[in-house]
């Protein structure tokens, strides 16, 4: 492999469809003009002429991305129960790939923050806590409240102060949390976003596993895969144009050129969790080489659920949730079918299903 150009090569479009997962590790092909034989190797394009970044930042955490299958288990009690739950707001540096570094703003230190996970009729005794090394108030709103910003009024503090509200899960469903601070699309778009799961009294149907990922943009003043520290950039913001899409707050985290795919076993039922964060994009949502089997629809959990959607909207502030059927092996590939987001931004994962061929169900090669 030889040394990579300033502008990092990005996996491309045939990586998506392909059955390999291999495809989808650096070093494939160009989309870069620094990649292409004609120019010197040493070239600049016109863009990365009027770039000057920094160089990348020395980071506070060597990982900013959730890992997706952690989540809080399956409600299995049936008497209202009263939860203690703390969490802790963050300003740290880290990679949203490699060589390109970012000031995040997040929910104990990882994007997406932790998933509550509780059941109808509960109650939430939540302490949030501004870490004192930070320099910015922070507050939450969850969409799961009925009361004055969802609690956002109430749990506003400056750094190194805690504070605490209660509330009752008085409706069941996923939903998004989010910072709600004046400049909330900005510390949004720098990762403060999670979920919360109301179950329903009966709880959801059992499946054989769950993960949980997050959607977001992020607005810098560097193009995608420029190596250094991107600044966050207040106008792409107002204009919506954001320089990387993200799935756990990194670009292609889930993939060959990042922590590698989530592996899962054939005939598997997963439940998946994808929360948009925004601050502005909806999510064409899609998962290659599969279907949304039983989809609820903005984690509405008590209207029917729709059936064998291919691609379904996921708007900024919501949670949808899928359940899915593994009988293949092969990469699924979790994507928003805005592709341009997936080729060029960072929205990509896959969930790599292992297990013996099913030529009955699918034959490469009759
Ligand atoms: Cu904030």
């Amino acid at each position: 492999m030889s040394e990579p150009p300033a502008t990092k090569r990005r996996p491309f479009l045939t990586a998506i469809g392909a059955g390999s997962t291999a495809m989808v590790a650096g070093c494939t092909g160009p989309l870069s003009s620094s990649d292409n034989t004609d120019e010197p190797e040493q070239t600049p394009d016109s863009t990365e002429m009027q770039e000057s970044l920094d160089n990348a930042a020395e980071t506070d955490t060597d990982r900013i991305a959730a890992d997706p299958r952690e989540l809080p288990d399956p409600v299995d009690w049936d008497e209202p129960r009263h939860h203690e739950i703390e969490m802790t707001t963050t300003e740290e540096t880290a990679e949203i790939e490699p060589g390109v570094t970012f000031d995040f703003m997040t929910f104990d230190g990882r994007v997406p923050g932790p998933m509550v996970r509780v059941r109808r009729g509960d109650t939430v005794e939540l302490t949030l806590t501004n870490d004192e090394s930070n320099s910015m108030p922070h507050n939450v709103d969850f969409h799961a409240v009925y009361g004055p910003g969802g609690g956002a009024d109430d749990t506003t503090v400056a750094p190194g102060e805690s504070a605490t509200i209660e509330f009752k899960a008085m409706y069941p469903g996923s939903f998004v949390y989010h910072c709600a601070v004046p400049n909330m699309d900005q510390h949004i778009s720098s990762g403060m976003f999670g979920a919360i799961l109301v179950e329903p009294k009966d709880g959801l149907p059992e499946v054989d596993r769950e993960l949980y990922f997050g959607q977001h943009e992020i607005y810098t003043k560097g193009s995608a895969g420029k190596e250094g520290h991107h600044e966050f950039d207040f106008d792409a913001m107002k204009n919506e144009e954001p320089t990387y899409v993200c799935l756990n707050g990194e670009a292609y985290a889930f993939t060959g050129n990042g922590y590698g795919p989530v592996t899962v076993d054939k005939g598997e039922r997963i439940r998946i969790f994808h929360s948009n964060g925004g601050p502005n994009l909806i999510s064409s949502w899609h998962g290659i080489g599969n279907v949304w089997g039983t989809f609820y629809r903005d984690g509405d959990v008590v209207s029917d659920p729709d059936r064998f959607v291919e691609t379904a909207p996921v708007v900024p502030g919501s949670v949808a949730i899928a359940e899915i059927d593994t009988p293949v092996p092969g990469p699924i590939k979790l994507v928003d079918h805005a592709l341009s987001r997936v080729v060029n931004k960072g929205m990509l994962g896959v969930i790599q299903v292992e297990g013996e061929d099913e030529p009955d169900i699918f034959n490469p090669d009759p």
